[in-house]
């Protein structure tokens, strides 16, 4: 079982695996075919085909801009979603020559416990690099990184093929959720309702988890919950539907996927819906847009071959013992970028635990005190 972790929790050397492996997927060329069969970059497929997804109303002709496409605004965005990742994982998989390697995530709510979120790890120049129109700083600046299916223009006004951001800027997305609003959402149920679309929940008596995290959800402020406000603190190409651009974006929707699949252990009674009747493509068992798998399929990531290493991972008491040593570890030596190396599990440890752990935390104090001294 393959295990997805925290992108905090990551050696510089696994951060620059993430790099090389998005690196080889750009110039590898000669195994995707873009929508219209012309050759194209293995990366650049992956935003082709999310670009190309609101091209594919699920309601035709097409409906209001309420309804879903292929894969937004209905309840397909999760599977669809995860089917997505797993063969962009494939991908990386492979030109990494690592069939273990699993996809890291982007805890943006941790983030959003920062003094300065624009500081924290993920934005370091070993790994996402930083603000800006275009990006000067770190792996995807300008000159060593383009965009496809984003024409758009610098801040000098010369129409570019950079990648760009702007953290910060959206009047819709000035901060990044805070883990107090994902808690609230995943005790949201059931999974989705009628109309199966980014107004699902908004009728009073009704409620979605699913537009709760897609970020439809709660109105009047429309697009700016969850996963929709993280795209737009961050901006740039971030924004439009060719959002993969940016290779944020998959660490992004990697910590989407594994909120789902937290919510799915939490409410182990709570179907997908809807079975049938919703719009085309987001059915149980309607084959999805382009990725070619149901939403049944999709279901269970176990099956799919991983876990997360948060929250439910973690059921033995021994497993805190490294996060007991590492919270010592953050209390003497304040991290610069403001970002633990270790997440903390979001589960507690059992009352019975309690004082091995309080004795773990203080001889791990000791040991750095001698260690360091
Ligand atoms: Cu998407």
């Amino acid at each position: 079982m393959r295990v997805r972790i925290n992108i905090t929790s990551l050696s510089a050397d696994e951060r620059s695996q993430y790099v090389k492996g998005i690196k080889l997927l750009k110039k590898e060329t000669g195994i995707k075919t873009d929508l219209n069969s012309k050759p194209i970059n293995t990366y650049d497929y992956y935003v082709d085909i999310h670009n190309d997804t609101v091209n594919h109303p699920s309601t035709p002709p097409k409906g209001t801009i309420n309804d879903p496409d292929a894969a937004h605004r209905g309840p397909a965005f999760l599977p669809w979603h995860r089917a997505f990742l797993l063969q962009f994982e494939a991908d990386l998989q492979r030109v990494l020559k690592d069939p273990s390697y699993s996809l890291p995530y982007w805890d943006w709510a941790a983030d959003a416990a920062l003094l300065d979120p624009k500081k924290a790890l993920v934005w370091s120049n070993d790994f996402m690099g930083g603000d800006g129109n275009p990006v000067t700083s770190g792996p995807f600046k300008k000159g060593e990184w383009s965009i496809i299916d984003n024409p758009h223009l610098d801040k000098d006004g010369h129409l570019s093929a950079d990648l760009y951001r702007a953290f910060e800027d959206n009047q819709y997305g000035k901060k990044l959720p805070t883990q107090e609003e994902v808690d609230q959402a995943m005790n949201v149920t059931p999974y989705d309702c009628s109309p199966w679309n980014s107004l699902s929940g908004t009728k009073p008596g009704t409620t979605s988890f699913r537009n709760t995290l897609e970020g439809f959800l709660p109105p009047p402020e429309q697009h700016t919950g969850l996963h929709n406000r993280v795209h737009l603190w961050v901006g740039g190409a971030m924004g439009p539907a060719a959002s993969p651009n940016d290779p944020i974006f998959f660490l992004h929707h990697c910590n989407v996927d594994r909120l789902w699949a937290e919510w799915q252990e939490k409410h182990p009674n709570e179907k997908y819906l809807p079975e049938s009747g919703g719009p085309k493509d987001h059915n149980l068992n309607d084959p999805m847009w382009s990725v070619n798998k149901t939403p049944a399929s999709q279901l269970d990531h176990r099956k799919l071959g991983y876990v997360y290493d948060s929250g439910f991972s973690f059921t033995k008491d021994n497993d805190y013992i490294p996060y007991i040593v590492e919270k010592a570890l953050m209390e003497l030596d304040k991290d610069p970028v403001q970002s633990p190396k270790v997440p903390w599990p979001s589960a507690k440890p059992s009352d019975s635990y309690k004082w091995a752990a309080e004795w773990t935390h203080f001889t791990a104090i000791l040991l750095t005190i001698f260690v360091v001294s």
